[in-house]
């Protein structure tokens, strides 16, 4: 298969590129940081393209795909995992510049990805987009809200891209881990490796391979079988309990002045 990985340079990205190459596959490598593009091209033995381009440039993604070489065009698996948290800010303190960043990485990143590869899939009639999704699509936190949201939408256009594809043998999976040690943290805190290490402290958190091998196991699936959503946590982490705030006097929270 020939398999295109987005945001390769790092973390569940690279992993999910040896994973493939492991089994012999051909890998479309983008990202923007082009050294380790090339580090990553040299130590995988199947053959590679890497592509260094930053999914949030619409004309540039458009270009790319249109001028992939003959024996990289026909895109089997297009894995759509470039992207991003930006602070943990609450939302009405938040720098909306990082907001932006996120919805134009996480959401439209994968639509002009998407758009682009998913017309010679539907032509040849077979295929697979694997969306990296979260479990903060699924569960609020606080400082979530707009990284949350974009992985929200990852979902549901997941299910509608289904919907489109019903019938054109093109199979869509939105994987969704938990809490996994990579660059994330410290990209989410703009650089504070502290901070960053911080998340992992005494914790055994998922990692980049074991995501690499939920994206592997979907795309090895027999062809009738499309698995929809994979939602994965380590099993230090679970969901719940809903929050509750206990005010002195038992109101919902601050009372504006004069109520
Ligand atoms: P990393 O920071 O380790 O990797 C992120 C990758 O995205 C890098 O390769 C980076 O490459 C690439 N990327 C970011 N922005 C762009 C851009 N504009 N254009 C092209 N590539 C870009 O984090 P993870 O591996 O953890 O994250 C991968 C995906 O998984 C993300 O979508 C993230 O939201 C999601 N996720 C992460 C979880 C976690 O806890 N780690 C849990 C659930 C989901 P470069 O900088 O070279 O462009
Ligand atoms: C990353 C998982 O919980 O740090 O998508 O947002 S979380």
């Amino acid at each position: 298969m020939i398999v295109l990985v987005t945001g390769a340079t790092s973390g569940f990205g690279e992993a999910i590129a040896r994973r493939f190459a492991a089994e012999g596959h051909s890998l479309i490598l983008v990202g923007r940081r082009v050294d380790r593009l090339r580090q990553l091209k040299d130590e995988i033995e199947t053959p590679v393209y890497d592509l260094p381009l930053d999914v949030r440039e619409r004309d540039t993604v458009a270009e790319a795909i249109a001028d992939l070489p003959p024996d990289f065009k026909d895109v089997d698996v297009l894995v759509n995992n470039a992207g991003l948290a930006l602070g943990l800010e609450p939302s009405w303190a938040t720098d909306l510049d990082d907001w932006e960043t996120m919805v134009d990485t996480n959401v439209k990143g994968v639509l002009y990805m998407t758009r682009a590869i998913l017309p010679g899939m539907v032509e040849r009639g077979c295929g697979h987009v694997i969306n990296i999704g979260s479990t903060a699509g699924n569960w609020p936190y606080p400082g979530g809200n707009v990284y949350g949201g974009t992985k929200a939408f990852l979902k549901q256009f997941s299910l509608n891209l289904r919907a489109d594809l019903l019938g054109t043998g093109v199979r869509v999976t939105n994987l969704e881990p938990g809490l996994a040690e990579t660059e994330f943290s410290l990209v989410r805190y703009k650089g504070d490796a502290g901070r960053a290490s911080d998340v992992y402290k005494n914790i055994e958190p998922l990692v980049a391979t074991d995501i690499a091998e939920a994206a592997f196991w979907a795309t090895s699936q027999p062809a009738h079988v499309n698995i929809t959503r994979i939602e994965m946590m380590c099993t230090a982490q679970a969901n719940g309990p809903l929050a509750l705030h206990r005010g002195a006097d038992g109101h919902a929270g601050r009372r504006r002045s004069g109520k």
